[in-house]
């Protein structure tokens, strides 16, 4: 079915007023067509669920099978940090960062690149310097590496963990921030530059609680970088959270006023301590929060098992050490089910020095036992990254072809989808997690290209 504009602007309205009246018979229809794994149940309202991976397990079997399985995000744990990738000066190593991204996006997954520039886990030749030097090393590394990856990564932690915890609201000392305050916006244009197509991100810990100093810091910073066109994209909260630091009651809070600033939210390293009905009440919360926030777009829990886990005695994680489902792992499938799709429509023009980016979202008509498709389109002077949405009709899908028309551009890399070529009219087909689709919800995939993605036209069939 070919996608129609507007008319479905009433259908939240719509299924609303059905749930209301339907009550207990809606909840039953939607549990018979409840989707079996994170990543499925998140993609359900466009969103991600995401695991840390660390090369060294990838040979682990049962750990490999839950991945696999589950996710459709990956964040290298430290394969991707500054000390790996550039061992000593100038000399970049990619082993294992590679070995991690070939195999999400072989098995159709995407990337969360972690991180571009942080005060810790520097190379030993960084440690040491200062001053122009290191601000030129720095830039180069952005670089060198975004440059590397180009295409390839979904969401980049451009700065990680530049502000101080407690009450002062400052910045945290470090040889980065010797090098000047303007360090952090130089790193984002620097990455903006070298991967336009990738989302960046400022990424901390502890600032989950809205009337935190460290909060109210990195919001200012971002609401300022706003303002004055820096580049970014995305905060990422990493939500460590353990009994001196719980699940904050207005975490949602926080998570809506950085998005009210326009930029997406991600939960980026989520892990609780805890165990049993208390820890599965707490993902609950949090998987809870991110759903009622639009532009909270996915979840990414650090780790597997609790054995994986840097917290490994905390017993954080959805997973036990033999790879069973805990407690919280059913309270985060079950709070992704309950989200219904979110329908919106929205038109943005950014203008920076460098870009603009028009993202305009369309939304979508299903009919009966059919699907459709519509395309979010984010188009920078060089090229496009398209965000393609698969709504089923009043049947669900158990597999779905897209066709797309490309007329003045080329797709360099996609995600998500099998296709058929890269310009021209071009048939994408669904992958194996994704191919159910329950009636009425929808699934993503997506593509980057250069030139314009103007009139892609989607047109979606069943099977
Ligand atoms: O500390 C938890 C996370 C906080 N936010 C930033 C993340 O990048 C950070 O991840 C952790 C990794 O989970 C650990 O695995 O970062 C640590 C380093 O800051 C990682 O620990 C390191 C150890 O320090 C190294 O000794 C070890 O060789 O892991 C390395 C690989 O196992």
């Amino acid at each position: 079915m070919k996608l129609t504009s507007r008319s479905v602007s009433l259908v939240p309205i719509v299924s609303a007023v059905a749930a209301a009246a339907l009550g207990a018979s809606l909840i039953m229809a939607g549990n018979a067509n409840a989707a079996t794994t994170l990543g499925a149940a998140a993609q359900q309202s466009g969103r991600y669920f995401g695991t840390a991976v660390a090369a060294g397990r990838m040979g682990d079997s049962t750990y490999i099978g839950i991945l696999n399985r589950e996710f459709d995000m990956v964040t290298a744990e430290n394969e991707m940090k500054m000390d790996a990738t550039e061992p000593s000066q100038g000399r970049f190593s990619y082993g294992n960062a590679d070995r991690i991204v070939n195999h999400a996006r072989n098995q159709g997954k995407r990337v969360r690149g972690h991180a571009l520039a942080w005060h810790s886990q520097q190379p030993g030749w960084m440690q040491g310097m200062s001053g122009s030097a290191l601000r030129n090393a720095v830039q180069n590394h952005i670089t060198q590496v975004a440059t590397y990856y180009r295409g390839k990564i979904y969401a980049w932690d451009v700065v990680n963990e530049a502000f101080a915890d407690g009450s002062s609201g400052a910045r945290r000392d470090s040889n980065l921030q010797r090098t000047g305050n303007d360090w952090i916006e130089a790193a984002f244009r620097a990455a903006r530059a070298a991967d336009p197509g990738a989302k960046l991100c400022y990424n901390d810990y502890n600032t989950d609680d809205w009337s935190h100093a460290k909060t109210q810091a990195v919001y200012r910073m971002v609401q300022d970088f706003k303002s004055r066109g820096v580049p970014i994209d995305c905060v990422g909260l990493q939500s460590h959270f353990n009994p001196q630091s719980p699940v904050p009651n207005n975490y949602q809070t926080t998570l809506q006023n950085f998005a009210n600033l326009g930029v997406d939210v991600q939960i980026t390293e989520l892990d609780i301590e805890g165990s049993g009905s208390a820890q599965a009440a707490n993902y609950d919360r949090v998987t809870r929060a991110c759903l009622a926030v639009t532009r909270c777009t996915g979840i990414t829990v650090w780790g597997i098992r609790d054995t994986d886990s840097w917290r490994a005695n905390g017993t954080p994680l959805l997973f036990d050490g033999g790879g069973n489902k805990k407690a919280a792992y059913n309270s985060v499938l079950n709070a992704l089910n309950a989200a219904g799709p979110t329908t919106t429509t929205t038109t943005t023009t950014t203008t920076t020095t460098t870009t603009t980016t028009t993202t305009t979202t369309t939304t979508n008509n299903p009919g009966p036992g059919d699907c459709t498709a519509s395309v979010s389109l984010n188009q920078w002077n060089e090229g496009f990254v398209a965000t393609v949405k698969v709504t089923a009709g009043s049947s669900a899908l158990r597999g779905w072809r897209v066709t797309t028309t490309l007329s003045n551009g080329t797709v360099t890399n996609s995600w998500s989808a099998n296709r058929s070529g890269n310009s021209g009219s071009i048939t994408w087909t669904n992958v194996d997690y994704n191919a159910s689709v329950p009636a009425g919800q929808s699934t993503e995939f997506g593509f980057q290209g250069t030139g314009s993605g103007a009139g892609l036209d989607p047109t979606c069939a069943a099977g």
